[in-house]
């Protein structure tokens, strides 16, 4: 069985980091492990959310992995809340990311604006991360920010493959920018293979609302795609389509959640376009 180990919070109500990463990843016939970096009683666009930091349960978890020996077919570490955690990020990759695959899911930022608590300097230290990885997975705003160039609301294809030229220039072999859009109707991704020096990208029609939390579900997606064996391509058509069929599902309630999408729901589309 494929073993993965993913690093982020739990956000008790919001559907988003742990909360969805896990089910996704076990739905897919993966064996997960987690690293909770901390316990918040929501995601942070609640107004009031608890924050109780878990850093310092991080090193000695890890320490007690490394003498049980265990083995991760791929390391994926989501939304991290503080310097030290990128360090412990990086540990995880050191001692655990040897033989599998490692991705990036640079958590920080959407809209333009970074997430409550993090600055400029925090995306700087993130970019440092984004360079140990093979895959790293940023929206346009963390994109901007890894970066450190302005964030613009309209751009071309040409603009979108050189911001994708300069991010694996930061280190990772592969990236991902979610949530693009070229012609204002359709939503996607769009990626470079440094290796291959190869562009790609996958889009499906515009759902009528965005959510919080599509990002998390999307990097779980892919990951458990990729260790699932498919490849860097149909790994992320797959995220694309199940992102947009949670909208969707969620958007058939009538009295859906705004916070986070019914991604539970979707999940027998997912079983089904991943062949299971
Ligand atoms: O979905 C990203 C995310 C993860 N975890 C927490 C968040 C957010 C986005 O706001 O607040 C705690």
């Amino acid at each position: 069985m494929k073993k993965v180990v993913t690093m982020q919070d739990i956000s008790c109500v919001g559907k988003c980091s742990l909360t969805v990463a896990l089910p996704i990843l076990s739905a897919m016939g993966i064996e997960t492990a987690v690293i909770p970096t901390a316990v918040l009683s929501t995601h942070t666009m609640f107004q009031g959310f608890t924050f109780h930091d878990l850093t310092d349960e991080i090193v000695p978890v890890m320490e007690h992995w490394k003498k049980e020996g265990f083995r991760f077919d791929a390391v994926y570490t989501g939304y991290l809340g503080s310097f030290r955690q990128l360090d412990c990020a990086a540990k995880l990759f050191e001692d655990f990311g040897k033989d599998g695959l490692k991705i990036v899911d640079p958590c920080m930022a959407d809209n333009g604006k970074l997430y409550p608590g993090f600055t400029p300097e925090f995306a700087r230290e993130m970019a440092k991360l984004c360079g140990k990885a093979d895959i790293i997975c940023p929206n346009m705003t963390e994109a901007s920010f890894l970066l450190d160039i302005p964030y613009v609301t309209s751009y071309d294809e040409t603009y979108v493959r050189d911001v994708l030229k300069k991010l694996t220039a930061l280190g990772s072999k592969k990236a991902v920018i979610t949530g693009i859009s070229l012609d204002g109707e359709t939503l996607g991704a769009y990626a470079y293979d440094s290796e291959a020096d190869r562009y790609l990208s996958y889009f499906t029609e515009e759902e009528a609302r965005h959510f919080h939390g599509t990002g998390d579900i999307w990097a779980s997606t892919m990951c458990g795609a990729l260790v699932n064996g498919k490849s860097f391509d149909e790994s992320i058509a797959i995220a694309c389509d199940y992102v947009k069929e949670c909208i969707h599902v969620t958007l058939e309630e009538p009295d859906y959640n705004t916070y986070g999408v019914n991604f539970e729901q979707a999940v027998p589309s997912l079983i089904r376009r991943l062949g299971h």
